[in-house]
Formats: structure tokens, C-alpha cells, sequence
């Protein structure tokens, strides 16, 4: 399966489409986008989710549904938000300044229009996924996630790099600033969330797969409410906290953005002392991982089904998931499914004889590029990246079982 193909939809298609759902913050099944603090509504579409919080959301779906398609349906794609989500103006912009030649500001019709429409699969995870098996280490503050905020979408939107030239990037720039529409607190502060990335990460560009993009669909419709209507930006191989939601501001600088969330949230940092997260760089790419998300036993069989995360870099896939009954003594190989793209989860099967319900089923992942994941990973205060040997009970699989 191609992950990406370029103009897969008519260009005219496409801006029909958008035309036809140029206001759907006014019909009822979407009036979420315009939601105001004291009503936490969620979407009937993101009803299957397990809520971590409410207001504002952050949710994941159910382990068992979890690997269960390549493509993750929109309803189970997991929600990370740190604020409310924004009120969109029906006349959303996306304005394009800082080290450009030409500074543009278009809306959302003027931008798919304008510009070649593309279409990527690929993975986006959330850098506090599994903080779960940190917190039971030692609690920390942040969302406490399971294996669930991940997720493998069909993006559709327009290429960054299209975007880029249009404005004509002056020489010193280095890095692209991203600011969303929504407005985070942080104690008696607020401020938009934000995000950069190197301006060379857009050259891994290539006939297949965007550096970048400006994706207007998910999955084949507009994007959700929650999900960043009416445009947000998707970084394949990046940590999720890159792809920012509700996009209305580019900047292009010499330096990463100054936002919280570039100079001091996403940083893996041990002593969390401000000299610590000064020196320490933003994180981009999401590091290998892996977990079993279901068991069935049928016939004396046991089936496992899960998934498996590439470092998110171009040219690497996975190269083996396995699996270990016996506290990682001796490992057996797990088979691979035969959906495969650079950026992408690799889903993997494995079928056992009979086993003793009180098993912990062990499994890890070693991707192309010879990364694997560790037996065990050091605590860090803000519980980000979490990737040792995922160990399960099989008893809490079965339970989940259908
Ligand atoms: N504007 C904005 N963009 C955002 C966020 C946010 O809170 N606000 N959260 C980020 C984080 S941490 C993640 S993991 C992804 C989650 O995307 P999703 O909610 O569509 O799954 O969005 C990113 N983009
Ligand atoms: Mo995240």
C-alpha cells in the first residue's frame, strides 16, 4: 500500500469538500468546536474513548480496539489537548511570517486551492504514552496514559515545503514555528499551544512521503473538532506534540520556537532544574516501541495481536517484534502483518499452545535501524517516552477479551 499519493484526490474534489463542511461548528454534531469551559461535551464520534480527563479532553481507546486495523478509525484515534478546544472563526486563517520573503495569510479554502493536495499515512504517538508504568514507578504529574495515545491515520492537506516556497524562506532560517488557535493555562498564565520543527526535517521529502503537511482530512473527512478543525500540522516520524492542532500561525525563525511547549515541556529532562531544560534539546522523533493490546484463547490456541512503532526515521521499518512466557528467558518471533510504511506502526500476530492464565506476556520490538527496547528505562520526572519490554498479565488480556 502507497502511504502517500499525490492529488489521490481531485484537487477540485477536495475543495468542494471543504466548501461543503465551510461551517460545520454551526450544525449541531459539531457545535464541540465552539464549546466554552463549562461544557465539556463530547463528541458522539469520540464516545468509545477512555477519558483520562474531560475538560479539556484527553482520552484513548480501549487496549482490546486498539490494534485492531492498521488504520486507526477516527473514533478511536486517541485525543491529546491541553486546553479547550478553540472557538473557530468561520473565516479561519493561516497566516505565513517571520524570516520570509512574501509573508502570506490565507483561509483555509484559499490554502487547499492554492496548493497541490497530498495524502500520508503515518503514525502519530504522544511522547507520554505508557506514563502508566512510569507513574507506578513513582507518581508524577501529567496525563496518566496507557499503551492507547497512538494512532496510524490517512492524512490529507497540503504540503508545508509548497507552503514554504510560496513565501520564499529567507537563507537564515532554520526552524518552523507552529501556533494553534487554543489557549492553554498554566497556573495564572495563558498562552497558544505551540511547536517548531527544523526547517531540515523537510528534507527527508520525497515522492512518497511529505516532511510536513498541512492536513485539512483525516481518514478521507474533515478533520474532527478534536482532532484540529479545520487544519493542523502532521509531522511524520514526530512526537505528537509536533503536529499542532487548530493551525492559524507559521513563523519562520533562526532558532526553535520560544513557545512553553518547545523550550520547556517536551524535553526529556532528569532533574527538571531550569539549567537542565535550557541545555536540553526540544524532543522530535518518537524512539521504538511496542505492545500486545489483545488475547484470545480458542480451539487450545492463544492469539496475540498488537502493535509495533519504528524511531520514527525515514527507511525504517520494523524489523522484529517478540514475544517471551517466561520473564524474557527466551524469546519467540511474532509475525509481522503485511501492512507496512516508513512512519508507520507495524501491526504483528503470534499464536501459542495453551498457557497458563497467570503468564506475563512479554514483548519488544528491534526496528531496520538496529534500535530496540530496553529491559527496563530510567524514571524522568515528566514521564515521557516510556519504552521498556511491555509486560502484560494475560489474565488482564482475557479479561478484555470478546
Ligand atoms: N493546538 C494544539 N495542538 C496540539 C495539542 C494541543 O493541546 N493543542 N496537543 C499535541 C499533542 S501533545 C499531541 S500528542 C497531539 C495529539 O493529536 P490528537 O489529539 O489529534 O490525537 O496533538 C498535538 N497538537
Ligand atoms: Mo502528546
Amino acid at each position: 500500500m502507497s502511504p502517500f499519493t499525490r492529488r489521490q484526490f481531485a484537487v477540485s474534489s477536495i475543495a468542494a469538500s471543504v466548501a461543503a463542511v465551510a461551517a460545520p461548528w454551526q450544525s449541531a454534531s459539531r457545535v464541540v468546536a465552539a464549546m466554552s469551559i463549562d461544557e465539556p461535551t463530547i463528541d458522539p464520534a469520540k464516545a468509545g474513548l477512555i477519558y483520562r480527563t474531560k475538560a479539556p479532553r484527553n482520552g484513548e481507546p480501549p487496549l482490546r480496539k486498539l490494534a485492531e486495523n492498521w488504520t486507526t478509525p477516527s473514533s478511536h484515534f486517541y485525543i491529546r489537548s491541553h486546553g479547550m478546544n478553540p472557538q473557530i472563526a468561520a473565516e479561519h486563517t493561516v497566516e505565513i511570517d517571520g524570516l520570509v520573503d512574501k509573508p502570506l495569510k490565507m483561509t483555509v479554502s484559499e490554502l487547499v486551492k492554492r496548493f497541490p493536495q497530498v495524502s500520508c499515512t503515518c503514525t502519530v504517538s504522544c511522547a507520554g504514552i505508557r506514563r502508566q508504568e512510569f507513574i507506578r514507578m513513582k507518581p508524577m504529574k501529567g496525563v496518566d496514559w496507557a499503551e492507547g495515545p497512538i494512532g496510524n491515520a490517512m492524512w490529507t492537506g497540503v504540503l508545508l515545503s509548497d507552503v514554504l516556497k510560496a513565501a520564499g524562506v529567507r537563507p537564515e532560517a532554520k526552524h518552523v514555528w507552529f501556533e494553534g488557535a487554543d489557549q492553554v493555562k498554566d497556573g495564572n498564565a495563558t498562552f497558544p499551544f505551540g511547536a517548531s520543527i527544523p526547517l531540515s526535517k523537510l528534507a527527508e521529502e520525497d515522492a512518497t512521503m511529505p516532511g510536513a503537511m498541512l492536513a485539512t482530512h483525516m481518514n478521507g473527512e474533515p478533520l474532527l473538532p478534536d482532532h484540529g478543525f479545520p487544519v493542523r500540522t502532521i509531522v511524520p516520524g514526530y512526537i505528537g506534540a509536533r503536529s499542532v492542532k487548530w493551525l492559524h500561525k507559521i513563523t519562520l525563525s533562526d532558532k526553535p520556537s520560544t513557545n512553553h511547549f518547545v523550550a520547556d515541556v517536551y524535553k526529556m529532562v532528569y532533574s527538571q532544574t531550569q539549567a537542565e531544560i535550557d541545555e536540553t534539546a526540544p524532543i522530535y522523533r518518537y524512539p521504538v516501541n511496542a505492545a500486545v493490546c489483545s488475547a484470545d484463547q480458542r480451539d487450545g490456541k492463544l492469539y496475540l495481536r498488537g502493535y509495533a512503532l519504528p524511531f520514527g526515521k525515514k527507511d525504517c521499518r520494523v524489523a522484529t517484534v517478540e514475544f517471551s512466557v517466561n520473564g524474557g528467558e527466551s524469546w519467540t518471533t511474532a509475525t509481522l502483518e503485511s501492512d507496512s510504511a516508513d512512519y508507520c506502526w507495524q501491526l504483528w500476530t503470534a499464536t501459542l499452545g495453551v498457557v497458563n492464565p497467570e503468564t506475563e506476556i512479554i514483548v519488544r520490538a528491534t526496528d531496520s535501524l538496529g534500535n530496540t527496547m530496553p529491559a527496563t528505562v530510567p524514571w524522568n520526572p515528566k514521564g515521557y517516552l516510556y519504552n521498556a519490554w511491555h509486560r502484560m498479565p494475560l489474565k488482564q488480556l482475557l479479561a478484555n477479551a470478546g
